[in-house]
Parts: C-alpha cells; structure tokens; sequence
C-alpha cells in the first residue's frame, strides 16, 4: 500500500495550522535544542500479538481485515511506522509467530524499516503437541520435567531471536497458585532461578533477559514473579545480562510506579517497559487513556534517572507496547498508545530539572508541584508533529488512518472474518 502521495498532500493541508502551533510553543517555552531529535531518535515496539482484536472470557467482537499470519503482521506494523516514523521494531511471541523462513521474514521487516525488539516467550499455554502441561507452572513446577520442557522452550525461542537479529528476550510466567497452601513459595521461587539460570547460561554475550513480573492472573492467590521486588531479587541472582521489565499493568491498585522504575533505574536493573494503561487489573489499554499523568511522572523519572547515569534515551532501555485492543480498530488503538508515549517522554524533557532540584531541597512542595504540572500542561502534540514531519511521517496518524480508508482497504483484501493469532 503506497501512501506517499496521500501522505504528501494530508499534511500539505495540515502544514499551516501546525506551523501556527509549531511557531507558538516555541514563543511560549524554551525548547532544549535536541528534543526533536530525541524524539525522532525514540523508537516504541509493536506487539505482533496486539494487531487483532482482543478479547474477554466474556467475549471477542473482530472488526475484519486482521492480519492472518506473520507477513501480514510485518505489513500492518510497517504502516503504523509508515505514519508515525516511531514505531521502528515488532516484538514477536513464540509460538504465536514462528517465523517460516527467517531470512525471509528478516528481509520483509526490513523492506518496511522494521527491525526486531525482544522475543516473548509462552509457557502460560499448553501448546497442541506439547507433551506436559504447564497447568501448575512451567519453571517453578514441581515435576522436573515439566522445568525441562520450558527451559527448553525458552532456549529455542532465543535461537528464533538470533535467526531474527533479535537482542532480548522477555520471560513473563504466569507461574503461581490460586489457594493458600497449594504452593511451597520458598521452593517455587528456588525452582524459577534455578530454571532461569539454564535459560541465562544460553544468552548470547550481547544479549538481555528480561524477567517481566505480574501481580495476579492467571493465578489468582501467589504469582512467583508477583513484583518488582521478587523479579529483581532474581535478576541479581542471574547476572549482568538480567533485567526487571516494567509492564504497566502488572500492578496492584495505586501502586507508584514511577517510584519502582526510579529505583531499578538508579540500581541499573530496569530492562525496558510493556506500555499500556489500566484502571483496575491488568486491562491492556491504550497508554495514556485512563492515568496520562502517571505515563507522564514515570518518564519524569526515566529522563533523570537515565540523564543521571549517562544513558541513551533511544537504546538503552526496551521500548514495547502490550495491549490487547477489544473495542478499538488495533492500529488506531496502536497509533494513539505511539503518540501517548511519546507526548509524555517530550514533557519530561521540558521540566526544568535544576529549579525542581532547588525546590526539592528546599522542600518547597508547591513549587515542586508547579513545576511538574506547568510541563504537564503543556500541549507538546506541535513537537511531537515536528519530528515526525522530518521523519517523512504523517502530522495526524490517526486522522490520515481515516480519511485514507485503511481499515476497509485491509478488509478489502483479507476479508472480514480473518483472526490475528495472539489474545
Ligand atoms: C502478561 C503479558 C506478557 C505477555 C502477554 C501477552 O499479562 O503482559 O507480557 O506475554 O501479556
Ligand atoms: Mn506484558
């Protein structure tokens, strides 16, 4: 699907309106001379499981024209990067999306300027030929064997990252227990390192293990990687390739997430984000829909805490949405979730860092709040528009998504009833 000229002549008809906007803001606040290119430089991963519509226990409502299989999947995250320019890489879930022939996938997702995030790993699901279940767990299972299976799993899913050029590979157990006394924890916690440090020992050298922890569900009593807490007292045990991965959701009520990843970050054992938001459990929505403030203290937090360390913004953290799109289109939902993230990482890099340090030592609490509130209304959409402009990218993703059709184009071609593997 060529859209270069579509592109062209939407934003030849939005250029005025935000060169107004454009010029405003940069009347308005000083803007630091390398945010633009931060921005254009930050690159958010798309979940291959997240371009179908999701759905509940209670029900799954598909809208049609879903990719039917991995090349597919490729294309559709091609187009969200084709507008946005900020969406440069997929996040493949193995077996959800066993590549065929890598070479091949490999050189389709770099035809659309794709390269390939962290691979997911899956034994939270008993697969068609698989020979023992993970109903009571995979790595912490009591039956050695069991372990075996998804250690395995595990080690062949990281072969499929390295076919892929993949540099990670996130564990996320939905291991745990629903009723008090079913588990020993102490030995369930021992099991999991003990089968995660088979799975590190086959890291290649310049790759990173990302232990991704959940609070509950699929369990509903103990999740053995419950928090950040416990994910990074793994990760320690691991080694220095070993990360805590933060995904949104995966919080009990009114948690600080902000703190959680301010402290990882200052102990160098934050490994990367799975943006969403949620306003009960883990409910996969689109980031920045429900607690746009949170996204916005969390990268409060992750400009000064990685500034502190000398990081870079663009590479050295994981930058991955997760979300599962129930009523929403998936791409529109996709796009939104994109410019969400990268509004709030633009209003971090506007806060005036040595005027909070002052108030902050001054413990002049209401000049703190100024601070972070004047930044926080702010409508940075202007720059967020400017540098996907110079990327080549659309002044309004969502917008043009419409006028230009797409989702009926892509109905058009691969039918109303196609289902997208994934949640
Ligand atoms: C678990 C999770 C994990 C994925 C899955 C699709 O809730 O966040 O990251 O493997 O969703
Ligand atoms: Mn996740």
């Amino acid at each position: 699907m060529n859209l270069d000229h579509l592109i062209q002549d939407f934003n030849n008809k939005g250029l005025a309106t935000h060169q107004k906007r454009f010029d405003f803001i940069k009347e308005d606040i000083q803007i630091p001379i390398d945010l633009i290119q931060k921005l254009k430089d930050f690159q958010i991963a798309i979940p291959s499981w997240a371009l179908g519509t999701g759905g509940t226990r209670f029900g799954r409502f598909s809208g049609g024209g879903e990719p039917g299989n991995l090349e597919e999947k490729i294309a559709d995250v091609g187009l969200i990067h084709r507008l946005n320019k900020s969406s440069g890489a997929i996040s493949l879930h193995i077996p959800w999306d066993i590549p065929s022939d890598a070479n091949a996938i490999k050189k389709l997702a770099s035809d659309h300027g794709l390269a390939f995030d962290a691979v997911n790993s899956n034994t939270f699901q008993d697969q068609a030929n698989q020979d023992l279940s993970y109903k009571f767990g995979s790595l912490q299972h009591t039956d050695k064997a069991v372990r075996k299976q998804a250690i395995d799993h595990n080690i062949e899913v990281i072969k499929h990252g390295i076919d892929l050029g993949s540099k990670s590979i996130t564990v996320w157990l939905s291991d745990g227990s629903c009723f008090p006394g079913q588990l020993n924890f102490r030995r369930a916690y021992e099991r999991t390192v003990e089968s995660l440090k088979e799975i590190y020992a086959t890291l290649p050298s310049d790759w990173k293990l990302f232990l991704e922890y959940k609070a509950y569900e699929p369990n509903f009593y103990s999740t053995t990687v419950g928090d950040w807490g416990q994910s990074y007292s793994m990760v320690n045990k691991l080694g220095d390739k070993a990360y805590t991965l933060v995904d949104l959701g995966h919080h009990l009520p009114n948690a600080n997430i902000e703190q959680i990843v301010s402290l990882l970050l200052m102990e160098g054992k934050l490994g990367g984000f799975h943006f969403n938001d949620s306003k009960y459990g883990d409910d996969d929505l689109t980031a920045g829909s429900i607690k746009p403030y949170q996204l916005f203290l969390i990268f409060n937090e992750l400009v000064d805490g990685m500034d502190a360390k000398g990081m870079n913004h663009a590479k050295d953290l994981g930058w991955m949405i997760d979300a599962s799109h129930n009523v929403k289109d998936p791409l529109e939902d996709l796009l939104q979730s994109v410019e969400a993230i990268q509004i709030a990482y633009a209003q971090a890099l506007l806060v005036d860092r040595k005027s909070l340090e002052a108030a902050r030592e001054a413990n002049d609490v209401v000049r703190c709040q100024e601070i972070l509130q004047n930044v926080f209304r702010t409508d940075v959409r202007s720059l967020v528009a400017q540098a996907r402009l110079e990327l080549g990218g659309v002044l309004n993703p969502v917008e043009f998504y419409r006028s230009a059709e797409i989702r009926k184009q892509l109905i058009q071609q691969r039918g109303s009833k196609t289902v997208a593997t994934g949640l």
